[in-house]
């Protein structure tokens, strides 16, 4: 049988064949190959009376090591206007992983009930991406977002407590996923995300995904430093045009996207990330790349 991988809790992989959902194990052979099945594989599973087992593998599009995921199509990378207050550096960083992995960014602004996004907004929109500001208090900004799921796998990024389980129970309250609220039973503890899982939704599905501390992302993921200005989608009509071949657009005489700063038509915030990001891949060294 063939289906998709929807969850992955200690060894065990919940897998959905259209109508059912399936608790596998994965064959020995896997581990022997060093491949781990993650949630988003197409798979194909066997069942005996005992146990489902995972036999194959379909080859993956993309993976993500965080969020553990493979096959995504659209990754939205969500902040908040406080508690957390958004950190364009982790926004940009998410960026540049996902476009270096052909997954598309959507920007979601959460808890416009209090304050507005000002400058971050006009940032990501001029830059060239979907953006959506977003309310679960109030729900504003919702119209157009459940669209965007169709026929595709999406995640849910972004920090801890930013309110990413919130806006999929709020999109599809069926869902009913435990959120960060004090639970009023117990009288303590929040209920953050633990685990990766899909749902499905119109044709496609979404995953909610635990999230992370700032720390946790840097360097997950390896870029060459070389790729990065390809990863920041607004400069690309200006690379090819600085004065050396062999500009990294951080600091040179003649660089088209330093100029395209200058005049306003590139974000300087944006500019100084991908000087960030770039100078961190450059301080490594190819061994601590060549290992991630
Ligand atoms: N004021 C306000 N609070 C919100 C909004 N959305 C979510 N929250 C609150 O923010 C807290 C965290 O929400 P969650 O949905 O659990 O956040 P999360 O991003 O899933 O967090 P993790 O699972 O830990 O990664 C909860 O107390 C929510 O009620 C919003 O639009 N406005
Ligand atoms: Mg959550
Ligand atoms: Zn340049």
């Amino acid at each position: 049988m063939n289906g998709i991988i929807i969850k992955a809790i200690s060894g065990f992989y919940y897998v959905e064949t259209g109508n059912q959902i399936y608790e596998c194990k994965a064959r020995g052979i896997f581990r022997k190959q060093g491949v781990s099945p993650l949630v988003g594989d197409r798979v194909e599973i066997s069942v005996s009376e005992s146990q489902g087992m995972v036999e194959k593998i379909e080859p993956r599009k993309n993976q993500l090591i965080r969020p553990p995921l493979a096959n995504l199509d659209k990754l939205f990378i969500v902040s908040a206007f406080s508690t957390p207050a958004p950190n364009p550096l982790i926004i940009d960083r998410l960026i540049s992983i996902a476009e270096h992995k052909a997954i598309e960014p959507v920007i979601v602004f959460n808890k416009s009930d209090l304050g507005p996004f000002g400058e971050f907004l006009t940032i990501y929109s001029n830059a060239g991406f979907k953006t959506f500001v977003v309310s679960c208090e109030s729900g504003e900004g919702f119209k157009d977002m459940l669209n965007c799921f169709d026929d595709c796998i999406s995640a849910f990024t972004g920090n801890s407590g930013v309110g990413k389980s919130s806006i999929l129970n709020y999109l599809i309250p069926s869902l009913a996923i435990e959120t960060g609220e004090v639970s009023l039973k117990l009288g303590r503890g929040r209920h953050t995300t633990r685990h990766v899982e899909l749902y499905p939704v119109s044709n496609g599905y979404i995953a909610d995904t635990p999230g992370f501390s700032s720390i946790d992302i840097e360097r997950v993921e390896s870029i060459m430093k070389e790729d990065v200005a390809d990863t920041f989608r607004e400069f690309r009509p200006f690379l090819g045009q600085c004065q050396f071949t062999s500009c990294s657009h951080t600091v040179e005489k003649g660089c088209a996207v330093l100029n395209a700063v200058n005049n306003g038509e590139i974000s300087h915030r944006r500019h100084d990330n991908y000087c960030t990001i770039y100078n961190e891949i450059k301080g490594l060294k190819s061994w601590e790349l060549s290992r991630k």
